[in-house]
């Protein structure tokens, strides 16, 4: 059974959706009408099969689970543009009390406190009327992006490749609002809270931390606009950190307490969640887990063809366009090459328009199938420092850091 690599487009089931009660219960936590959803959808794993849901300022998403809300973009939004449209943009929330109800987001106030010599309280006004704006595209990728590839398989959301996504942010630099509030000198690390909550008090609140320096490097965010309009709802409304080049777990949405620390911060979503081998690659032996762990970080890279999904099929003889997409932690792309021929020979693709070394980077390449029969095409990226993709699936205990060399399977007819 090969199902290691193939890019998760969905098969359509034309089949209505009619069990209300889950959609029910999603959307008393969002205080709207209760919205049915029609399809599902397969992802290409076992289980694989999940509900396309319309929530609130979204198209129908492919729906994970309903308390909190998780939804997955359905891949072939990824061909559309290469800035994801706010209404197909996932959505992952870890706690049952979210996203927070629109009356609690109406008293909306960042506050910064801790070790700062002059703890204060923002508004959204008072961040967008006192601090100078910043715009950058950067991706928004979740650490279990593609987990349900993995094998051996593991706990954890079984998301296929659209736990991911690439937006214009736009909002004022951290650092400028750390300096505003004072540090001494000597702080350690700053905390990030949002509004959502847990239901019971033993679930640990999902609070993040950053090292000092990090937090101060004038690119870490705090983002209120999403492609030119207010944050969904979904996505983090009023406000959101944007971590450019990291996983998007610490991309705290609904962002209203940040607190700065002389010390280390130990919460359990630092320690033990989101933690990878601190082995250089942060993979395992599969199966086995690493006597040392670090914090999830960086992206590694990774690429996608899109014009195309599995089972799709192409006509010899007719040119066509390969086209699909590419990004990293943050240095950009050096190279994308392709190859038709399930990876005997490769050719360089031509990289699109660059938005920014956080982006996603689109490629394209002309292509005529030759021969009628079976072709494997698979894409792999290179990008500024010489890193690349691995040929064959790489696996850690928590299935984080999936960058395989995809290969979508199409019959030339
Ligand atoms: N307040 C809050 N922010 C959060 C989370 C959360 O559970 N609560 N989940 C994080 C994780 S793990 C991811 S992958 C991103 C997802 O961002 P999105 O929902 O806007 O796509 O949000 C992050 N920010
Ligand atoms: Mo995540």
């Amino acid at each position: 059974m090969h199902k290691s690599s193939r890019a998760p487009e969905p098969s359509f089931n034309r089949r209505r959706f009619l069990q209300a009660s889950g959609l029910l219960g999603a959307a008393a936590v969002l205080g709207q009408a209760p919205v049915l959803a029609d399809d599902t959808v397969t992802l290409p794993f076992e289980n694989g099969e999940r509900p396309l849901v319309k929530y609130p300022q979204k198209r129908p998403l492919i729906r994970h689970t309903t308390r909190p809300p998780q939804l997955e973009t359905p891949f072939s939004v990824f061909n559309e543009s290469v800035i994801t449209p706010n209404d197909a943009f996932f959505v992952r929330y870890h706690l049952a009390l979210a996203p927070p109800p629109a009356a609690e987001l109406e008293k909306f106030r960042l506050q910064v406190k801790g070790q700062v010599k002059n703890p204060q309280e923002f508004t959204v006004a008072d961040l967008k009327s006192r601090f100078e704006p910043v715009e950058l595209v950067a991706v928004n990728q979740c650490s279990g992006n593609s987990r349900g590839f993995s094998q051996p398989r593991m706990p954890g959301g079984q998301l296929g490749n659209g736990a991911m996504g690439n937006a214009r942010w736009r909002g004022v630099r951290l650092s400028d609002v750390l300096q505003a509030c004072g540090l001494p000198a000597g702080v350690r690390q700053a905390t990030f809270n949002g509004m959502d909550r847990p239901v019971v008090p033993e679930t640990p609140d999902f609070v993040k931390s950053l090292e000092i320096d990090q937090a101060l490097d004038g690119e870490v965010m705090l983002a209120y606009s999403m492609n030119g309009e207010d944050l969904p709802w979904l996505n983090g409304y009023p406000l959101r950190l944007v971590v450019p080049g990291h996983y998007g777990t610490y991309w705290v949405k609904h962002l209203n307490e940040i607190t700065v620390l002389n010390e280390a911060f130990s919460g359990y979503w630092m320690s033990p969640a989101y933690r990878i081998p601190d082995n250089g690659c942060g993979f395992t032996e599969p199966g086995t887990t690493a006597k040392q762990t670090i914090p999830i970080n960086r992206y590694n890279v990774r690429s996608f063809l899109t014009s195309l999904a599995d089972g799709a099929q192409v006509k010899v003889g007719v040119p066509l366009t390969l086209r699909g997409i590419a990004f990293d932690g943050g240095y950009g792309m050096r190279e994308v090459v392709v190859s038709a021929d399930g990876g005997e020979t490769w050719r360089s693709a031509r990289l699109g328009q660059d938005l920014g070394k956080y982006s996603f980077r689109e490629w394209t390449l002309p292509f005529t199938p030759a021969v009628a029969g079976k072709l494997e095409l698979k894409v792999k990226a290179t990008n500024r420092l010489g890193q690349s993709q691995p040929l064959e699936p790489l696996w850690n205990p928590s299935g984080y850091l999936r960058n395989v060399v995809e290969t979508v399977r199409v019959t030339a007819v």
